[in-house]
């Protein structure tokens, strides 16, 4: 019997004698038992805990596949999951059980339930969406300027994760303006091109616009056009903007066509298709990150399972034509950002070691780069540096080297799509998520929220943009128990940026803004609401794609 490497190092050689024996026994029988309660137990935390990563239907993408046939295969039976599913993996699977996010019999349960089929996840049609599609505020009641004197380009919306919510926060004066009730788990949030409305999209596949120019600003709109959603974005072509929304379905895998003001479903597109290269069937090709154009009226969708990139004309969407280009790329497309022309798009395909970049001019391939393991670059950052022209660069989950790529064939040719510049970060292991600067900033910014070292998780690690020398490491204060620091973001100028202290939905962190010129702790935003806070999006910043 096989017995994956992962498993050898994780577990002691003679905890996996004892597991394969039992394992031998439990591959000649069939499932272990499970109720039809305890069925749909599992699913909904197999939803809302692995889904993500391993796919609703199994088959594997960021994570490996969990199908009965692919566990039998390896032999794993129900205490090797369970040990699977409590201390997590060196490859960047959660310790769920260690972290006090699921219990032992939950871990059992899902252990369990792996080794059945999969049950099929519905389907959602146009009138399912419309059922849950709400106006709050029709467009012709929204104000026609501001009702505030608050300085709204600064804005910056905060996302709350656990307990559903969105807080909207002044920039300038770093007072809560609104908390909005956004629904389970929001995931990132987008600016329209007007930067007047702010969009979220939650894991449970519901879209909500804000519109900032209310006396308070609040929802506008909502709409349910998924089970299972990672990504949203606006048209931002000259033209129109703020006319359309799209929304980035994982199940069932399509996106969404919506109206940009009151988010009324316009079209569904299936984005089931074909792996790039086997050319086999993929059901579950879902859609990770999404950009919008300001060049042309379409919008970048990353098919992940697929490996192919979609550029989706929206100009006729009124007539019910949407034109795709469907570029071959790499599998398992993940996040990715603009180049600082915004030309090129750059996304990492994570588990090949792979960032692709798409030239949307052209609409074509423009390079495949290897770089180091599971590269999450966020939306990467641009710098444009004295040496090598402009540049992108991307950290890792999987180990601590920051990869740096030339982006301006043009004016730097030598440079164009070779990684020009690799730094490490501090200490061992990777579990970098994002990486950030901005245009007036002398410095790079990159967190470790997932790396085990409870002191590396929670720091930022400050680089100069041009030597890519560590310059200082930010620890959050140590009154904040049991955290993480994760996402920077600049406020518009960039003279200040902001990082999330991201704890359990249990008890209140903060959100720490810093100077960055001085690097000082300027600002710790606190209160009761400050829960989970994960992703932080400056209006300005988000609306220009500038990072
Ligand atoms: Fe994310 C971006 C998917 C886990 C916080 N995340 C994205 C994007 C995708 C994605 C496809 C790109 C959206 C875009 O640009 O259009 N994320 C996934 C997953 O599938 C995954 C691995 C597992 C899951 O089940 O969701 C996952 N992500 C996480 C987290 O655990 C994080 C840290 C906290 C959370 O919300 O669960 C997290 N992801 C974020 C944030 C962004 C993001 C803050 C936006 C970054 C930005 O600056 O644009």
């Amino acid at each position: 019997m096989k017995v994956s490497r992962s498993l050898t190092t994780f577990l002691s050689a003679a905890t996996v004698a004892s597991f394969l024996t039992v394992a031998v026994t439990a591959a000649n029988a069939g499932p272990p038992p499970l109720t039809k309660e305890e069925m749909k137990k599992a699913s909904q935390i197999f939803f809302d805990r692995c889904a993500g990563c391993h796919g609703m239907l199994r088959k594997g993408a960021t994570g490996p596949a969990l199908t009965p046939e692919a566990l039998k295969k390896k032999g794993y039976n129900t205490e090797v999951l369970e040990a699977f599913i409590y201390n997590g993996t060196p490859g960047g699977m959660p310790d769920w059980g260690k972290q006090g996010v699921l219990s032992k019999s939950e871990i059992n349960l899902l252990a369990r339930f792996l080794q059945h089929e999969p049950p099929s996840p519905p389907e959602m049609s146009l009138a399912d969406m419309k059922r849950s599609w709400k106006v709050f505020i029709p467009p012709e009641k929204r104000p026609k300027r501001p009702q505030h004197n608050l300085n709204w380009k600064n804005f910056f919306g905060v996302i709350l994760r656990d307990v559903g919510k969105v807080a909207i926060v002044d920039g300038d004066t770093k007072k809560l303006v609104n908390i909005v009730d956004t629904g389970f788990a929001v995931h990132i949030l987008r600016s329209s091109a007007s930067g007047r409305y702010m969009y979220s999209i939650g894991r449970d596949g519901k879209a909500t616009v804000i519109d900032l120019w209310l006396k308070k600003p609040d929802k506008v709109a909502e709409v349910k056009t998924c089970y299972d959603a990672r990504s949203i974005d606006t048209s931002k072509y000259h033209g129109y903007e703020d006319k359309y929304a799209v929304i980035g379905c994982y199940w069932p895998p399509s996106f969404v066509v919506v109206d940009g003001e009151t988010l009324e479903p316009k079209k569904i597109v299936s984005t089931s298709s074909y792996y790039y290269d086997t050319q086999e069937f993929v059901r579950e090709a879902r859609v990770a990150s999404i950009v919008s154009s300001h060049y042309d009226p379409i919008w970048v969708l990353n098919i992940k399972e697929a490996g192919q990139v979609w550029l989706v004309d929206y100009s006729k969407v009124d007539k019910g034509t949407v034109k795709i280009d469907m570029i071959d790329a790499e599998r398992y497309l993940h996040d990715g950002g603009w180049d600082l022309s915004k030309r090129y798009f750059l996304v990492a395909a994570n588990m090949r070691n792979t960032i692709v970049v798409i030239d949307t001019k052209d609409k074509e391939l423009e390079a495949l780069i290897k770089v180091g393991t599971k590269p999450h670059p966020g939306r990467g950052a641009n710098i444009d540096h004295p040496k090598y022209g402009p540049i992108w660069c991307t950290g890792h989950i999987g180990e601590k080297r920051v990869a740096c790529i030339g982006t301006d064939p043009e004016g730097h040719p030598e440079y164009a799509w070779k990684v020009v510049k690799w730094f490490n970060l501090p200490g061992e292991g990777g579990g970098n998520l994002f990486i950030k600067t901005h245009p007036n900033s002398k410095y790079l910014l990159a967190d470790r929220p997932l790396n085990p070292d409870p002191e590396l998780k929670r720091s930022i690690f400050v680089f100069d943009k041009v030597t890519f020398k560590l310059v200082k490491t930010l620890k959050i204060p140590s009154k904040y128990k049991n955290v993480r620091a994760v996402h920077e973001e600049f406020n518009e100028d960039g003279s200040e940026f902001w990082i999330s202290v991201w704890g359990k939905k249990d008890y209140p962190t903060a959100i720490l803004v810093y100077d960055a010129k001085t690097l000082k702790l300027k600002k710790e935003i606190t209160g009761d609401w400050v829960r989970t806070p994960t992703g932080k999006f400056n209006v300005t910043n988000t609306m220009k794609d500038i990072y």
